[in-house]
């Protein structure tokens, strides 16, 4: 039987040190002065905040620790906590289920887009809903097709699929019409991650969302959802930029955040793309895959 596990997976065993324990190396080892916040800006830098973004943060604590007379270490680090926190944001992608709800999965090659899907799948599945089907919109790849299927047969839910090689927006309308005419609420569509070049997967994708959006009925629920890995760093903000302006993005599930003890892109990208964060994968398994909750995701961060 196909084997999808042994697909090569990016994700690396979780680096010891995280953000939180070396920003209270920082703050313990120094008082507060100038090159207090040119560490800080450095440590930030590290841990895929992005340059420009780390700065305005920086510039902002800075600010506050004057404008509040902050003179303890604790203190500054509860303002960092503050500054962050605004910058976040998340959306709860519940599907309504009183009507179609299609939901496009995105991603460069290897990101988790597929293993997402189906961890939707059962994470909704477990909620109580059971009109879901899958589609086989990555027809580019020759195993990705059984890979579906084969977490069609773990879910327990419909897989809609035609040959690999065949149209991505052919099987993906296909899908939407034999799941109105079954009276399913939840589409979770696949896509490829990769083609002969990129400008290809720009052009395919926005045919896709073409498509998608002729079939709709004013009722249905359309979204297009991008999966970031979160090993990727800064890259992923580039993903997003290029994803985001092809298809207009309204939400990211960010993955193999068990892999990596940064993750601060998640910041740089809300901050300065404005797409929320939905889930967030932290495994392999089907279960791993938890709502993105800000407050959660910031006690991570700072954790030791
Ligand atoms: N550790 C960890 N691994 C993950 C996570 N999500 C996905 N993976 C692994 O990443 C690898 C790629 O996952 P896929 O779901 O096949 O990725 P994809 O985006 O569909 O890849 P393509 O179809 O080639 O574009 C697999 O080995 C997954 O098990 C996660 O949250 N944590
Ligand atoms: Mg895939």
């Amino acid at each position: 039987m196909f084997n999808w596990k042994k697909k090569e997976n990016t994700a690396k065993p979780k680096e010891k040190k995280n953000l939180g324990r070396k920003l209270m190396e920082l703050f313990n080892n120094h008082k507060i002065d100038d090159s207090l916040f040119e560490d800080l800006e450095d440590l930030l830098i590290e841990s895929d905040l992005g340059g420009t973004v780390t700065m305005e943060i920086v510039d902002e604590l800075r600010a506050n620790t004057k404008s509040k007379k902050l003179t303890e270490n604790d203190q500054l680090i509860e303002e960092l906590k503050i500054i962050l926190a605004e910058q976040i944001e998340s959306v709860d992608l519940t599907p309504d289920m009183e009507n179609l709800n299609i939901y496009l999965i995105l991603g460069v090659n290897g990101v988790g887009k597929t293993t997402s899907i189906a961890k939707m799948a059962r994470y909704y599945g477990d909620k109580g809903m059971t009109d879901i089907v899958l589609s086989a919109g990555d027809t580019f790849r020759a195993a990705a097709i059984d890979q579906l299927k084969i977490h069609g047969e773990r879910t327990g839910f419909r897989v809609v699929h035609q040959s690999h090689g065949s149209d991505p927006a052919a099987v993906i309308f296909d899908t939407i019409t034999s799941a109105k005419s079954k009276g399913e609420k939840l589409i979770l569509a696949d896509t490829a991650g990769r083609m002969h070049n990129r400008i290809n997967l720009v052009k395919e994708l926005e045919k896709i969302d073409g498509v998608i959006r002729k079939k709709l009925d004013p009722s249905d629920v359309y979204k297009k959802i991008l999966v970031i890995d979160a090993t990727t760093g800064q890259n992923g903000l580039q993903q997003a930029e290029i994803f985001n302006e092809a298809v207009d993005l309204d939400a990211i599930i960010l993955t193999k955040y068990d892999s990596t003890a940064r993750g601060g892109n998640i910041i740089s990208i809300s901050r300065k793309l404005g797409i929320p964060f939905a889930f967030i994968g932290k495994g392999e398994q089907l279960t791993d895959l938890e709502k993105f909750n800000p407050g959660q995701y910031l006690e991570d961060l700072f954790s030791n």
